[in-house]
């Protein structure tokens, strides 16, 4: 990993506003920056346009601290409250139609695979729920049938809040929204399930009230999707403005939903698995 792209030539330096300096000189570029150096280094995302105590500006947060190689990274993103923060991060992003993020996403690792064989770029699809598992759903899951090497991120707050709150299929059965006010008829649909058996090589799922935990698996997840095939991260990021709790109450709401429908789980295919054991062995890996 360089951050030798980001750097300006000599001639340029002075021009170039102060914020991207200080990026340039205590970004996470080139570094190994983790969730657990939050605090000590210039973060990618630093200010967003969302509502206070927002689940998904945390989650981004936190994901986005926890690329492995930010300065050769792209995030794919859609419509939805997640593209707010994302359209003003210092990484490449690219935003599409809504529900289009994994065709978009498989073309472009594609052809960052074919420019770059020798050189690990990681595509990282960052979208709300209703993206995936919605509108989605059909690019997301033929994505991973084909075995496209990019990771699938789902912040999920169980609600479409960009719009003003419809219902999600990642909903839970029963929740009362502003517009589903008679409830939610059916279930959380099994997205978790459906990715081990689509062919996903890692699937976890996750909160914001387990910062460390989600670093963790934000970076397994893209390091495996460059070596092994497609991985998806389902990650619980809770609206208080459309959920209606407070917005100091984010992180506690997110804690007693992994006591119920959010508990943490980690599936990995034997491939995964030993790529793992690969990676701790020799830890910078390029494509196979
Ligand atoms: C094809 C298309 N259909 C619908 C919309 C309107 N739309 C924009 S964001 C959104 C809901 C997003 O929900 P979700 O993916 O859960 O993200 P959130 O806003 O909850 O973070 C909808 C329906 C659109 N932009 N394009
Ligand atoms: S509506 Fe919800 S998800 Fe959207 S920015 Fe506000 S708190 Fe975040
Ligand atoms: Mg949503």
């Amino acid at each position: 990993m360089s951050k030798k792209s980001i750097t300006p030539v000599p001639e340029f330096e002075a021009l170039l506003p102060q914020e991207y300096r200080d990026l340039v000189a205590n970004g996470p570029y080139g570094g190994d920056k983790s969730v657990a150096d939050l605090g000590t280094f210039k973060e990618i995302i630093e200010s967003h346009p969302h509502c206070a105590g927002c689940g998904v500006a945390l989650g981004l947060r936190l994901a986005l601290a926890s690329l492995p190689n930010p300065a050769d990274t792209i995030v794919i993103g859609t419509p939805g409250c997640s593209f707010f923060g994302l359209a003003q991060t210092a990484v490449n992003y690219s935003n599409t139609a809504f529900g289009n993020q994994n065709a978009v996403a498989s073309g472009l690792t594609r052809m960052l695979r074919l420019r770059f064989p020798d050189a690990p770029k990681d595509v990282v699809v960052m979208v709300g729920d209703g993206a995936v598992a919605d509108i989605g759903l059909d690019y997301t899951l033929h994505s991973w049938f084909r075995g496209e090497h990019f990771t699938t991120i789902m912040l999920d707050n169980e609600v479409y809040a960009n719009t003003g709150g419809q219902e999600s299929g990642m909903s839970k059965q029963g929740d009362v929204l502003n517009m589903a006010p008679t409830g939610k008829s059916f279930q959380k649909i099994p997205i978790f399930e459906m990715a081990k058996t689509a062919g996903c090589a890692y699937v976890a799922r996750v909160t914001v009230a387990s910062p460390r935990k989600l670093g963790d698996v934000v970076r397994k997840a893209i390091r495996l999707a460059r070596e092994v095939g497609p991985t998806y991260v389902q990650m619980f990021t809770p609206c208080p403005t459309n959920l209606k709790f407070a917005p100091g109450n984010t992180v506690a709401t997110a804690r007693a939903a992994e006591k119920t429908h959010y508990a943490f789980e980690e599936y990995l295919t034997p491939d995964a698995q030993a790529c793992l054991e690969r990676m701790a062995a020799a830890p910078t890996g390029g494509h196979p």
